[in-house]
Formats: structure tokens, sequence, C-alpha cells
């Protein structure tokens, strides 16, 4: 993995298992504490019908619980922030350029517009532009960091890379920048997507994605380039 850039999707799969171990448990704690209240305190026959005395409440231990559950979204809280404050996730708006990306990753430039996107890559004079009768391919080198200058010519879309857990709105008149990366070489078909509705063909608005080794990629970029 590349300097400075995490890998969202393991991050935020990891994030999830937390989430998931949490439900998991408070889910099972609520299953065993309903049995065990079902089966101690049924009903036995027409003397026990009548309401049990009640007790009006129990302070210290409903201050514990609540306790307990603020820690737990406390702690999720600061594992969520910190896992979206990774510098391959910042957003960056308007030319604000903190999180500066690393020296070594290639640049496209996303833009969006109603219903297709366009790749550029500036440092190789390539563009690869969606048409109506075909979606645009996103190609991408392999383990590297890869940032993304994104914006929309009309309305608000979204970028949508389900496959390594990334999406980011675009805005028209306005540049967002993020940093990724794709670990492994394969080929998505609509492995992108719009993803903030933006009209009638908007469930159209899809890419396909293609990542290459360094290679393979060079290769590409001198055949296609200028
Ligand atoms: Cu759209």
């Amino acid at each position: 993995m590349s300097d400075g850039v995490g890998d969202i999707r393991r991050e935020f799969t990891d994030l999830f298992d937390v989430y998931w171990a949490i439900g998991v448990a408070i889910w099972l704690l609520i299953a065993v504490l309903v049995v065990v209240f079902v089966v101690r305190y049924r009903a036995r026959g027409d003397d026990d019908a009548a309401p049990a005395p009640g007790r009006s409440g129990n302070t210290p231990l409903e201050l514990t619980y609540a306790g307990i559950v603020a820690c737990i979204v406390a702690v999720l809280v600061w594992l969520t922030f910190s896992t979206m404050d990774d510098p391959g996730y910042r957003v960056t708006a308007q030319g604000l350029d903190r999180g500066e990306p690393p020296a070594d990753a290639e640049l496209v430039d996303v833009t969006g517009a109603r219903w297709n996107w366009r790749f550029d890559y500036p440092r190789h004079g390539i563009s690869e532009i969606g048409t109506d009768l075909r979606v645009p391919t996103l190609t991408l080198p392999e383990d590297r960091p890869v940032t993304l200058r994104m914006t929309s010519l009309d309305v608000i879309h979204a970028i949508w890379i389900p496959e390594r857990r990334f999406k980011q709105d675009v805005f028209p008149g306005r540049t967002t920048t993020m940093t990724v990366v794709f670990p492994d070489q394969g080929f998505w078909r609509s492995g992108g997507q719009c993803n903030q509705f933006c009209g009638l063909r908007h469930a159209e608005m899809d890419f396909d994605i293609r990542v290459l080794s360094q290679a393979d990629y060079d290769a590409w970029t001198r055949e296609r380039g200028r």
C-alpha cells in the first residue's frame, strides 16, 4: 500500500465489524433477558395472575445502563470520525487542498453531467467520455494512489464505487479532490455508479472500472495518449 493513503475498503469493513459485533451482543443480551423474564415471571395459574408488587425504579442501575450506552456511542463516534479522517478520504473543496495528494499519485479529472461521466487524464492527454450507447471506462493503475478531481456540469451527482466503499458527491461549480487506491487488478462492469438522483436517466449513469498492472497501464496511456 502506498504512503499516506489507507485502504478505504479495509478500514470501513473493519469499522463495520465493530458495529456488527456490538449490535449482535446487544441483540443476544435482549434475547436472553426476554427468555429469562418470560420463564421466571410467567403466570402460574389464577392465583398468581394478579400483578406482582411493582418496584418504582432503581436509579443506580439505570445510571449504570445509561453510562454504558453513552460509552458505546462515544467509542463508535470516535472510531467513525477517525476512520473518515484518513487522508485519502479527506474532502477538499474549492481549492482548499488540504490532504496533499502523494507525489506518485495518478491524476484523473472526473466530470459528471446528465447522464454520463467523463474522465480526463491531464498528464497523458487522454479523455474518456461515455455516450448514449456506451458507458465510459475508468482505467487505473494497480496499487497506486489515484487522485480524483471531481466536478459536475449541471446538477449534483455522486460518484459511487461500492467495490472500494468509495462515495462522494460532485457539485457544479466546485471541485472535490480525493485520493483512493485500487490494490487489485480487475474489471468491474458498472463498477461505478451515480448515487445522487439526478433526473430521468440517473439509473443509467454508470461506468466500468478497469485496474491494470503498472506496465499495462503505461502501455495504455502511450496508446491512448497524445
Ligand atoms: Cu447523476
